[in-house]
């Protein structure tokens, strides 16, 4: 319990001399049966892997302290990143962890606010930048080939897929084989990447009787995948998958293409109709680009999927209180109002019944 996935998972994982106490925790994240949203669409064995449990409640922990410990390994000096928000709120947490200066590239404007805080509390150095996502990845991979100066900690990192393919581990440890299909949100599509070695390896090695099938899903405004081309100006309401050209893009098509899965898109109304779903039905506080995932899923099974009898898992990536303004969105009105009065609070409640 706790112990990170160094600890937990070394046999699996590229570390030498073992940098196990790098870990802040990450890993062994909660998968939470549904109550509801599985019972409306038929499935009995629906899954949430509730990956904002992590200590910078996003599944980035997980590669990121592989990339960290790799970076301690070879002596880099700083870490580097270009993110919507997650990827650096992991690196400014695992640099401060290693001691490393962190340096991060956000896209002015459309980074959540908590994964800014985040960056701010644990000391990153940040730069935003006018432009998008992908303009700012673009500057990083080009400052990160002089290797003796920056650690690139982007999932164009292999150590961040190592260190993130341990979550399909945890799904075979704990389901006692593969689940039948994977519903995934994908931005820069490292997570699908990872998540498929993941499964490979496992299967390889005699731990599941099958692989699942990889259901990316994409956010409409921001399908470059689905629609087979970059998208210059992408658009949703899930900034952290808000990406038009992702740099996993190739082996994001293996995934679906080997797993026999999918990869499709949902519009942003999808998204908040399953954000809202997740939090009032389930209690589960995710991000909007984690709720793509569980869109997709109530997309298929409306447009005629039979999987009632499978067993599905959905990846919750992040955590809702990245993003809080999405969340305040929902109320229909103000908070009501009274008089620190008994008989006042009391009323009030009854006329509402
Ligand atoms: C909550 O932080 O790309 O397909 O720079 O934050 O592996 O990119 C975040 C991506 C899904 C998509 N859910 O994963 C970043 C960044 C959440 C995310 C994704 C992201 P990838």
């Amino acid at each position: 319990m706790g112990k990170g996935i160094i600890n937990k998972y070394s046999e699996y994982l590229p570390i030498n001399n073992k940098v196990s106490n790098l870990s802040i925790g990450e890993g062994d994240t909660p998968l939470v049966k549904s109550r509801s949203i599985g019972r409306t669409l038929g499935i009995d064995s629906l899954y949430f892997k509730l990956e904002g449990c992590n200590p910078t409640g996003s599944f980035k922990d997980r590669g990121m302290v592989i990339a960290v410990a790799k970076s301690l390994e070879t002596g880099n000096p700083r870490l580097l990143c270009a993110s919507t928000g997650n990827t650096s709120a992991s690196a400014a947490a695992y640099g401060a962890a290693a001691g490393l200066e962190t340096i991060v590239l956000v896209p002015k404007g459309n980074i959540a606010i908590g994964k800014m805080s985040q960056a701010i509390a644990y000391g990153a150095r940040i730069i935003s930048i006018n432009g998008n996502f992908d303009d700012s990845l673009n500057i990083a991979i080009k400052l990160g080939e002089d290797q003796s100066r920056f650690t690139l900690v982007n999932s164009v990192n292999p150590y961040r897929i190592e260190g993130q393919k341990t979550a399909s581990f945890e799904l075979i440890d704990e389901l006692g084989d593969a689940p039948n299909y994977l519903y995934i949100p994908v931005g820069n599509a490292g997570n699908i990447t990872a998540y498929w070695k993941g499964f490979k390896e496992y299967f390889n090695l005699g731990k599941s009787t099958f692989t699942p099938k990889m259901m990316g899903i994409q956010a409409a405004g921001a399908a470059p995948i689905v629609q087979g081309s970059p998208v210059s100006n992408p658009e949703t309401i899930a900034s952290a998958i808000r990406i038009g050209n992702p740099a996993s893009w190739s082996t994001a098509l293996s995934a679906r293409d080997e797993s026999g899965g999918e990869i499709d898109a949902v519009s942003d109304d999808e998204i908040l109709n399953a954000y809202k779903r997740m939090a009032r039905e389930e209690g589960i506080f995710c991000e909007p680009a984690s709720a793509a995932s569980v869109a997709g899923l109530i997309k298929h099974v409306h447009k005629g999927f039979n999987i009632s009898s499978k067993t599905v898992v959905c990846i919750i990536t992040g955590n809702g209180l990245k993003d809080p303004p999405i969340a305040n969105s929902l109320a229909e009105s103000p908070p009501e109002e009274a008089a620190p009065d008994l008989i006042k609070v009391m009323k009030l409640i009854d006329k509402r019944g």
